[in-house]
């Protein structure tokens, strides 16, 4: 399944933020379910944070409202409604795994290569996937691995539906901190929240310390599905978020005499596609 650009482009002059290692658009933060973690809101002390809810007909203008907030502007032009379905997934692991080039890679299609720009408390994308022909929006939060953000991310982790939880397979330290990762999730998160294992940077096979069936391993011991990716090369990137997606909306929406869905099978078929065409 390909999955189909937002219906709404990033307006010109996107806001960077400094600390952040690709900008964040406004356009992107306003959903129909009323998640809306704006970057301007979150400040590192947890009992400040808020959230606040755009609500309304369609068309009344709660993106705009919400763009002039955050941009001081008004993006005239095409109305293009915010999709229904949606749900958030969080990108979980140690500092410099991968996070967001993992994002900036699914979301543009694109590698973050260069210096490493360490993320600050957290930042968030849209993508709109679609699923059996139902548009399934993603907001997806990019958290920061490094220690002294974490009570900031504990904060966000009950309202994800889905869990990209990276270590890098170059790096024996973030795949052994992997289960403190676990711990701290389900302390904090939904108990029936989707999670994935990645080990990412499957392109450096050749400074490689984690093999893929350690990987695997743990995965089947917690229970989870496993894939290795690479945010360089884009290998499995698109598809852990699919799997995700695929999840979440057929737990949502169940068509009748539509066939159960089972993410451990989806992504096993997958893969295995993809290794029979000499991509993985
Ligand atoms: N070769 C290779 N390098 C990668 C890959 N993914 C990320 N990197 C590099 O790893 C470094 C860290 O990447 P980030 O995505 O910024 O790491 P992060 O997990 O977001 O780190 P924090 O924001 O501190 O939590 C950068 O220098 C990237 O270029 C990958 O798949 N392959
Ligand atoms: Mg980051």
């Amino acid at each position: 399944m390909d999955p189909v650009s937002e219906s709404q482009s990033a307006p010109d002059g996107e806001m960077l933020y400094p600390d952040s290692a690709y900008g964040s658009s406004a356009m992107d933060t306003d959903t129909d379910d009323g998640r809306t973690p704006s970057t301007k809101a979150i400040t590192y002390d947890e009992e400040l944070m808020h959230k606040t809810i755009l609500v309304g007909d369609s068309g009344v203008g709660k993106t705009s409202l919400l763009v002039q907030f955050d941009q001081g502007k008004f993006i005239p032009g095409s109305f293009s409604a915010t999709v229904g379905i949606g749900f958030t997934v969080m990108l979980l692991g140690d500092s410099a795994v991968g996070k967001t080039c993992l994002l900036v890679r699914f979301k543009d299609g694109a590698f973050l290569a260069g210096s490493f720009i360490a993320t600050v408390g957290i930042d968030f994308r849209n993508k709109v996937v679609a699923v059996d022909s139902v548009k399934v929006k993603l907001q997806i939060w990019d958290t920061a691995g490094q220690e002294r953000f974490r009570s900031v991310t504990h904060a966000y982790y009950r309202d994800a539906q889905a869990l990209l939880l990276l270590y890098d397979i170059t790096s024996r330290s973030s795949f052994d901190n992997i289960r403190a990762w676990l711990t701290e999730i389900h302390e904090y998160a939904q108990q029936d929240v989707v999670i994935m294992l990645l080990g990412n940077k499957s392109d450096m096979s050749n400074e490689r310390v984690i093999k893929r069936e350690e990987g695997e391993k743990l995965a089947r011991e917690y229970g989870v599905p496993f894939m290795e990716t690479s945010a360089k090369t884009g290998v499995n990137v698109e598809l852990a978020f699919l799997a995700v997606a695929k999840e979440l909306k057929h737990r949502c929406v169940q068509q009748p005499n539509e066939p159960s869905f089972h993410i451990h099978d989806y992504i096993e078929s997958q893969k295995k596609k993809t290794s029979c065409c000499g991509f993985m």
